[in-house]
């Protein structure tokens, strides 16, 4: 049921870092390229308004937490090994542990802001190469890599449409519906993509322009660029101008541990921290929290939460909305008050919800009440960003 984002990129840009950044779990990073091998899994926060505050009393999430009226609704990111261009074709460690992410709803493409890392991840020198190029070939990769799964067996499938009929957009559903996407995605796709008339002339080419298109509906992608505390305040404003959005993992776990050894107050997302006792820092860390304040004054904060929430809410276009059971008093069966918090795409229906929660409530949908306004809705009822639905089902 959990919503899930990839972290891609070439090797040794700071995806792990950006990760444990993100999730507070503990992984290997280090300066080489590969350090990660295994897919890394763990849960993030995404901030928004929690509409407890309506009703004056404090709501009781089943997962995430709420504080000070901000909700915290969580996130499932997962971190893969490095990609190196032609890893469809075995470099590196080859595109096999891609599959890892065939749930994720869209990535996170890490960039090198410093620009110092060659295509596999190795230390060339500072500005060496464009951060965009990495963004280039790791896109070409994903495309591969989508290809490669529609293109498996695809002859033998589109000779069988030919002898005994059938549709392209219902085989190519077949193949990438582990992939997370649905029918519909796939039909716009497929006809985005065009097709030869005659299926006989179908080529790899088609296959690729079908996967393209898929990823632009079904696996969209922001660019962050990390490592950016390296960067003068001109370097910076030049790569946001081109539309990267930057962050320091590095800083921000810093800080998140200062926050957990009570050193610091600090919430994600925030632009500066504050000092909780001055007498217990030593010198090389107030030195080091300084610097972290200082681009954190250029940058407007570190950027991760900021990076997160904006693949969230702009990129993935997904509103908050709050299942009960009960529309009265927004609680479960036993009196937890407003207890979920889903993430759903805009435009969604009440219909996707009930599906969303269970397929059951979906499959035996009658109808749906508004928490709010106790107006009756119907299956095709379109979400508004912080909606508490009752789903009633027989
Ligand atoms: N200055 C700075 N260094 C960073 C930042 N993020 C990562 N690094 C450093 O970059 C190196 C690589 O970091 P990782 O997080 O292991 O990179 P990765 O992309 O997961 O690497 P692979 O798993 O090998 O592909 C480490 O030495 C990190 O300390 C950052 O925001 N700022
Ligand atoms: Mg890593």
């Amino acid at each position: 049921m959990s919503n899930q984002i990839g972290i891609i990129g070439k090797p040794n840009v700071g995806k792990s870092t950006l990760f444990s950044a993100l999730t507070e779990n503990i992984v290997g990073i280090g300066n080489y390229p590969f350090t990660t091998i295994q897919s890394n899994i763990g849960v993030a926060y995404v901030r928004v308004k929690c509409p407890h505050i309506e009703i004056g009393k404090s709501c009781n999430p089943k997962f995430g937490k709420c504080e000070n009226g901000i909700r915290y609704v969580p996130v499932q990111i997962i971190d893969v090994a490095g990609l190196v261009p032609d890893a469809h074709l075995g470099k590196g460690l080859g595109n096999k542990f891609l599959d890892d992410l065939r749930k994720a709803e869209g990535f996170i493409q890490v960039v090198d802001s410093t620009g110092s890392l060659d295509r596999q991840g190795n230390f060339v020198g500072f500005g060496k190469f464009d951060p965009m190029d990495d963004y280039e070939f790791v896109h070409k990769e994903i495309v591969m890599w989508i290809a490669g799964i529609i293109g498996d067996n695809i002859q033998k499938g589109l000779r069988k449409i030919e002898s005994e009929g059938g549709k392209v957009e219902e085989l190519i559903h077949q193949k990438v519906a582990g992939l997370g996407i649905d029918e519909k995605t796939t039909a716009m796709a497929v006809k985005n993509a065009g097709i030869p008339s005659n299926l006989k002339n179908w080529t790899d080419e088609d296959t690729m322009r079908i996967a393209e298109e898929l990823i632009k509906y079904s696996k969209p992608s922001m660019i962050v660029g990390t490592k950016a505390d390296q960067l003068s305040p001109e370097q910076l404003n030049i790569l946001k101008s081109r539309g990267i959005f930057l962050v320091s993992g590095d800083y921000e776990l810093a800080l998140k541990k200062a926050s957990k050894t009570g050193l610091i107050k600090y919430n994600p997302g925030d632009n500066d921290f504050t000092i909780i006792d001055e007498t217990k820092l030593n010198n090389q860390q107030r030195d080091a929290l300084e610097k972290i304040r200082k681009f954190m004054k250029m940058n407007g904060g570190t950027g991760v939460q900021q990076a997160l929430e904006h693949m969230v809410y702009d990129v993935l276009n997904y509103i908050v909305v709050y299942p009960v059971e009960d529309e009265s008093h927004w609680t479960d069966k036993s009196g937890n008050i407003l207890p979920d918090a889903i993430l759903m795409k805009k435009g969604s229906t009440a219909l996707d919800l009930a599906y969303k929660i269970h397929t059951d409530l979906g499959e035996n949908f009658i109808r749906a009440i508004n928490g709010r306004t106790k107006r009756i809705l119907g299956k095709e009822y379109v979400l508004n960003n912080g909606d508490i639905i009752k789903i009633v089902a027989h």
